[in-house]
């Protein structure tokens, strides 16, 4: 049975601490699923079509990750992916209660699928898609937390918005 893995996100943008746990998990299972989300509680930079387009470019060299879009429950796009396996990344002990909670009420709508959790590297914990919104509208230096394709277009929706 091939081992199917499905991580979920808004990706405003798609950082390199989003991307170290696809490289890691691309690693670890046969067929890796990015599913790029609509969150009804939160407005984006990106419209959904330019994150997955992002998220696209910069996995294109992973033989088995696939990027989606998805709206709704999370659980039912893992279901729907034929996956069993959801992957959430982890960066401190803020995110720890979130995530603890989300994972149990998901569990709760479907007890068969599983969440798994990744430790971000060390260098990238303190990385956040917000705080490079914000670190680009006030414009500071980017290279350390952006794939090169990312920073430019951050770089340019942050200039068309002014
Ligand atoms: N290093 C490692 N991992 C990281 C880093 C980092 N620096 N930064 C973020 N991550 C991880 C996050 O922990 C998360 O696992 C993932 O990367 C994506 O992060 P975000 O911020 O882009 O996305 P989220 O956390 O806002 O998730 C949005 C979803 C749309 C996936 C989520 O809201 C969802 O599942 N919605 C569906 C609705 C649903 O099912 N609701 C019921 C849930 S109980």
């Amino acid at each position: 049975n091939p081992r199917v893995a499905v991580y979920t996100g808004t990706f405003d943008p798609v950082h390199l601490g989003h991307l170290d746990v696809i490289q890691r998990c691309s690693r670890l299972y046969d067929r890796f699923i990015v599913g790029v989300g609509i969150n009804p509680d939160k407005s984006t930079l990106f419209d959904i079509d330019e994150r997955a387009a992002l998220l696209s470019a910069i996995t294109r060299d992973f033989g088995n990750v696939e990027v989606c879009k998805f709206e709704g429950l999370a659980v039912r796009f893992v279901r729907d992916a034929n996956a069993r396996i959801m992957v959430r990344g982890l960066r401190t002990l803020s995110d720890m209660e979130y995530e603890f909670t989300m994972s149990l009420m998901n569990l709760n709508l479907d007890p068969e699928i599983e969440t798994v959790f990744l430790m971000a590297k060390e260098e990238f914990s303190h990385v956040s898609s917000s705080l490079l919104r914000q670190i680009a509208k006030l414009g500071g230096d980017l290279t350390k937390f952006l794939p090169e394709p990312v920073k430019a277009a951050l770089i340019e929706k942050v200039r068309a918005g002014k």
